[in-house]
């Protein structure tokens, strides 16, 4: 059953990020997406990075894209920090969690 929480997880995050830009709204962004181009990428994982240490502001929006490491780990608090950074950039890379999910691009 612990394996399957984060396959699940998994999924469900790539089922939000596959969804058409024109079905989303601003309360419904794509996790990941923090800087709202339609693509998760290391400049996501940067952006976070930079509002982590103040050097950036980030909409309500963009906090909600953001905020998406209590997906994967129970004891994440729903807050924007470093955790979130990382997952963006093993999205981008293919480990971590997302080392067993095909590319869908
Ligand atoms: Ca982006």
């Amino acid at each position: 059953m612990k394996r399957i929480i984060p396959v699940l997880l998994t999924l469900s995050l790539l089922l939000t990020i596959a969804l058409p830009a024109a079905a989303q709204t601003a309360e419904q962004p794509t996790y990941g997406d923090v800087n709202g181009n339609d693509k998760i990428e290391a400049a996501d994982a940067l952006l976070v990075l930079r509002y982590v240490v103040g050097k950036a502001e980030l909409t309500e929006a963009q906090q909600i894209a953001a905020d998406i490491s209590f997906m994967f780990y129970e004891e994440a608090e729903h807050k924007v920090d470093t955790a979130d950074a990382l997952l963006i950039l093993q999205y981008v890379t293919y480990s971590g969690p997302f080392k067993h999910v095909p590319p869908i691009l």
